[in-house]
């Protein structure tokens, strides 16, 4: 008989790429979907419309991962085998300005998962899959791995702590099956347009079809380890096939910066950088022309950053027999190509048909 699987967060890249992945394995798939992600023009209505495509094997729900009530309500209903919680305010940088609702949305959201499984007494039928993040890891050196401490440097990096950690003690208290995966910056032509790989891939391709203005950046140089979530996600489903539930950590293991993510998708389009300037003055040229085509915006620096991350996914590849399939350069190819099918089309060909 098919698994049924519930997926809080399905309309963001990992929902998606994540239910195209279940859908190809067989099993029926429940979304949660938030009432505002389901409306036009919010971009993961597409997600979701290429999805709808694809499959009557999926059914979505509009509902609220705070919503505590109706989460509980919703699961004894689809009685799934596996929950990937997957709901999350992601962007960092918006954690600083809503800090109190990142907690609500990241913290308690996952408690009101774990919560719903115990009341509903499936604790031995469900398997849950815990969205941890390497924001987790903050200040701590390179490279990170399980045994690493945690001090996260922003308000969604304490709430995706206090998530994890809730995670952990329901597993030893209770005897829940759930696994945190702490995965590492993963990006795709899903990701949203205001994290800083999409950012740059839209812009390199606007740049190619004639745009003047130049890009703003923030911190060039921090370092982030970049996967290609597609990989990521199967990972996610690895984890819940074990025999006991752990915690992982999925990385490229390869840490570039913001600026060398710059360099190589202008690079990709034919245009070498050539920075100039130094902080807030900085600019970076292209170099045949002379024309500018990034500048700095302060108003893009984080209150505290996280400086350096670089994941030693050594663990996962030793149990799960994960290995992420694409690297750094063909990650930037399939972002920029992408991001030309978008302008051409209206829509990339992102979802395979599964
Ligand atoms: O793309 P970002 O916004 O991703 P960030 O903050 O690393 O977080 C992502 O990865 C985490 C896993 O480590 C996830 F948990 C999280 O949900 C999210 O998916 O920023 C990457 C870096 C940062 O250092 C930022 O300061 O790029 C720098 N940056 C420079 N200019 C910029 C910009 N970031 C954004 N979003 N926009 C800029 O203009």
């Amino acid at each position: 008989m098919s698994k049924t699987a519930f997926i809080t967060g399905i309309a963001g890249q990992d929902g998606a790429y994540l239910a195209q992945f279940l859908l190809g394995k067989g099993y029926k798939v429940h979304g949660l979907v938030r009432w505002d992600s389901a409306s036009e023009p919010y971009e993961g209505r597409s997600r979701i419309n290429a999805l709808r495509l694809n499959s009557q094997n999926l059914t979505l729900h509009m509902g609220d991962i705070t919503d505590a009530n109706a989460l509980t309500a919703l699961i004894k209903k689809i009685k799934p085998n596996e929950i990937y919680n997957l709901a999350a305010l992601s962007q960092v940088h918006v954690s600083f300005q809503t800090p109190a609702s990142t907690l609500d949305i990241n913290t308690n959201g996952t408690l009101n998962i774990l919560e719903a499984v115990r009341i509903l007494g499936l604790e031995k039928s469900v398997r849950i899959y815990q969205a941890s993040s390497s924001e987790m890891f903050g200040s701590t050196p390179p490279p990170q791995n399980e045994h690493s401490s945690m001090m996260p440097c922003s308000p969604y990096g304490v709430a995706k702590l206090a998530a994890y950690h809730l995670a952990r003690t329901y597993r030893e208290a209770y005897g829940l099956f759930v696994s945190n995966g702490i995965l590492f910056n993963h990006e795709s032509p899903l990701r949203g347009e205001d994290f800083v790989t999409r950012k740059i891939a839209r812009a390199v391709v606007e740049f190619e079809q004639g745009r003047t203005e130049p890009l703003k950046l923030g911190n060039l140089d921090a370092m982030r380890d970049w996967g290609f979530a597609e990989d990521f996600v199967k990972g996610m489903w690895l984890m819940l096939q074990q025999k006991m539930a752990d915690d992982f950590v999925l990385s490229s293991g390869e840490a570039h910066s913001v600026r060398t993510f710059v360099e190589r998708a202008f690079s990709y389009i034919g245009v070498e950088i050539d920075w100039q300037g130094e902080g807030e003055s900085e600019q970076g040229i292209d170099a045949q022309s002379g024309r500018v085509l990034i500048t700095i915006d302060a108003q893009l620096f984080r209150p505290l950053e996280v400086n350096y991350l670089l994941g030693d996914a050594s663990k996962a590849a030793k149990t799960l027999g994960w290995a992420p399939e694409t690297d750094f350069e063909t990650l930037i190819g399939l972002m920029i190509n992408e991001e030309r099918n978008i302008s051409q089309n209206g829509s990339g060909p992102w979802l395979k048909a599964g």
